[in-house]
C-alpha cells in the first residue's frame, strides 16, 4: 500500500464501520425492544455506547478552549474581526431561513390540523416572552463560575434521561423520579440536592444554554487578547497548540472504538424509546414535515449558499463530511461531534486550520439550524393539535424565539426538546404538551443534530474561502497533527 491508498481506506473503512455500526444498532435495538432486560441489564448494555459518549464529551473543553487561543491568538487584528463578523452573520441568516423553511412547511401541511384535543387549557399568557428567551442567551454568554459552568454541561445531561413526570414539569425544575422498574424502587441517579425532590434548578433557557457558550467566549477574548500581548503571550499561545494537537492525536486513536460504542449507544437508545403518543398519525406526518424541512434546508439550501459563495461543488465537500455526519447521527450531540467534524474538515476538507479552530467551536454552541427549524415546525404543530389559530405576531414570536432557543440549545441529545418551552410558552402554549411530540424526538434529533453539524462544517468552508485573501493558506488545510499553528 502507498501512503494514499492506505489513507483512502483508513478513512472509508471508517466511515464504512460506523455506517454498519448504525445499522447494527438499530437491528440489535429493534429485536431487544420486546425483551423485558431488567435497569441492570440495561446499564451494562448501554456501557460501550456511554463510554463513547464520554470520550467525545471529555474532549469537549480542551478541544474548545485550546482550538479558540491557539488560533485567535496566531490572526491579525482585522482578519480577525472581519472573519469573527462574516461568520456570526452567516449564522444568524441561515438559522433565520430554517425557521421560515419550518415555518412554510407546517403551515402548508398542516400535520396536527384536525385532531379533536380538549383546547380548554390554551390561552395562558407566555410564560417566557421573546424578551426572556433573549435576555437568557445573553446572560449565559457571561458564566458566573466556568468551571460549574463545564460541570453543568454533565448535569444536564441528565434530564433527557429522568423519566420526568411531565404533568409536574415547571420551566425552572428538573424533578427526579424513582425507577418503577427498579424492584427497591430507588432513585436511579445519584447528586441528589439538599432539596430531594430537585436535582438541577434550571430553566431551559439557562442550563441548556450549557455555559459551552459562556466558556466560547471567555477563550476567544483570551486568544485575542493573548495574540495582542506578543512575545510575552507566547508560552500559552505555544501551550495551547500543544494542547490543540494532543487532542487532535487522542482524536485519531480513539476513531477507531467509534463504531463499536455507536453499536450499543443506538440499540440503547431504542430500548428506551417511548411507545408513540395518542396522536398516531398525526404523530407521522410531524416528523415527515420536519424530516422535509430538514432536507430542503441542509441538503438544498445550505448546499447552494456554498455553492454561491465559493463556486465550488458543494457536494464534494459534503462527501469530506459524512463520518462527522454519521456520528451527529449516532450520537445525536453535535458538541460530542465536534472533535470528528474538526478532523473532517482539516483531513478532507483542507480547510485553514486557523478558520476551523474559530468557526467550528463557535458554530456547535450557537449555530443550530436544524434545531431552529424543528422547534418553530414543533410549535406550530402543538398549536394546531390543539387547534389554536397563530396570528402574523405569533409566529413571528416563534421565529424569534426558535432562533433564541436554538443559539441557547446545548449541543446533547434532545437539548432542543428542552428549550422548547421556550418557544411555547412565547405564544401560551401548555409546556406540557411537548409529551405529544417525545415518542419520536430520539429520531428527528439525530437527524436535527446532522443537519446542525453539517451547516458548521459549511460555514467554515464559506468563511474560509471568504477570508482567503487574510489567510492565504485558506483551502491547503495542514495536516493532522503538524505543529503549525
Ligand atoms: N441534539 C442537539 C445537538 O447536539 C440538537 C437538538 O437537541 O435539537 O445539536
Amino acid at each position: 500500500f502507498n501512503k494514499d491508498t492506505e489513507d483512502f481506506c483508513k478513512r472509508n473503512a471508517l466511515l464504512t464501520l460506523s455506517v454498519i455500526a448504525v445499522l447494527t444498532g438499530c437491528t440489535l435495538g429493534f429485536m431487544l425492544r420486546g425483551t423485558q432486560l431488567s435497569t441492570q441489564a440495561k446499564i451494562y448494555f448501554s456501557f460501550p455506547g456511554e463510554l463513547l459518549m464520554r470520550m467525545l464529551k471529555m474532549l469537549i473543553l480542551p478541544l474548545i478552549t485550546s482550538s479558540l487561543m491557539s488560533g485567535l491568538s496566531s490572526m491579525e487584528s482585522k482578519a480577525c474581526c472581519r472573519m469573527g463578523v462574516l461568520t456570526v452573520t452567516y449564522y444568524l441568516w441561515t438559522t433565520f431561513i430554517a425557521v421560515v423553511v419550518g415555518i412554510v412547511l407546517v403551515v402548508i401541511i398542516k400535520p396536527g390540523v384536525g385532531t379533536d384535543m380538549e383546547s380548554n387549557r390554551l390561552g395562558g399568557g407566555p410564560v417566557m416572552t421573546s424578551a426572556d428567551a433573549l435576555l437568557d442567551l445573553i446572560r449565559n454568554m457571561v458564566p458566573s463560575n466556568l468551571i460549574e459552568a463545564t460541570f453543568q454541561q454533565y448535569k444536564t445531561d441528565l434530564i433527557p434521561i429522568l423519566k420526568v413526570p411531565t404533568k409536574t414539569i415547571q420551566p425552572n425544575f428538573v424533578y427526579i423520579v424513582p425507577d418503577e422498574s427498579d424492584p427497591k424502587g430507588r432513585t436511579v441517579y445519584l447528586e441528589l440536592t439538599p432539596a430531594p425532590e430537585v436535582l438541577y434548578k434550571t430553566s431551559p433557557g439557562s442550563s441548556q444554554q450549557m455555559n459551552v457558550l459562556g466558556i466560547v467566549i471567555f477563550s476567544a477574548t483570551m486568544g485575542l487578547l493573548l495574540g495582542r500581548m506578543g512575545e510575552r503571550g507566547a508560552p500559552l499561545v505555544n501551550v495551547c497548540q500543544c494542547i490543540n494537537e494532543c487532542v487532535m492525536k487522542i482524536i485519531n486513536a480513539a476513531v477507531w472504538y467509534f463504531p463499536f460504542g455507536i453499536i450499543f449507544l443506538v440499540a440503547g437508545k431504542i430500548l428506551d424509546m417511548q411507545d408513540p403518543s395518542t396522536l398516531g398519525k398525526k404523530l407521522g406526518w410531524y416528523g415527515i414535515t420536519v424530516l422535509a424541512g430538514l432536507f430542503v434546508h441542509g441538503l438544498i439550501l445550505l448546499p447552494l449558499f456554498y455553492f454561491l459563495l465559493t463556486k465550488k461543488n458543494p457536494f464534494t465537500y459534503i462527501r469530506g463530511l459524512l463520518q462527522a455526519m454519521v456520528i451527529a447521527l449516532a450520537t445525536s450531540s453535535s458538541s460530542a461531534t465536534l472533535p470528528i467534524t474538526m478532523k473532517c474538515l482539516l483531513e478532507n476538507c483542507h480547510v485553514d486550520r486557523q478558520i476551523a479552530r474559530f468557526v467550528l467551536p463557535v458554530g456547535a454552541t450557537i449555530n443550530m439550524d436544524g434545531t431552529a427549524l424543528y422547534e418553530a415546525v414543533a410549535a406550530i404543530f402543538i398549536a394546531q393539535v390543539n387547534d389554536y389559530e397563530l396570528d402574523f405576531g405569533q409566529l413571528v414570536t416563534i421565529s424569534i424565539t426558535a432562533t433564541a432557543a436554538s443559539i441557547g440549545a446545548a449541543g446533547i441529545p434532545q437539548a432542543g426538546l428542552v428549550t422548547m418551552v421556550i418557544v411555547l410558552t412565547s405564544v401560551g402554549l401548555p409546556a406540557d404538551d411537548i409529551t405529544l411530540i417525545v415518542a419520536i424526538d430520539w429520531i428527528l434529533d439525530r437527524f436535527r443534530t446532522m443537519i446542525n453539524v453539517l451547516g458548521d462544517a459549511l460555514a467554515a468552508g464559506i468563511i474560509a474561502h471568504l477570508c482567503r485573501k487574510d489567510f492565504p493558506l485558506s483551502g491547503s488545510g495542514k495536516a493532522m497533527g503538524d505543529s503549525a499553528g
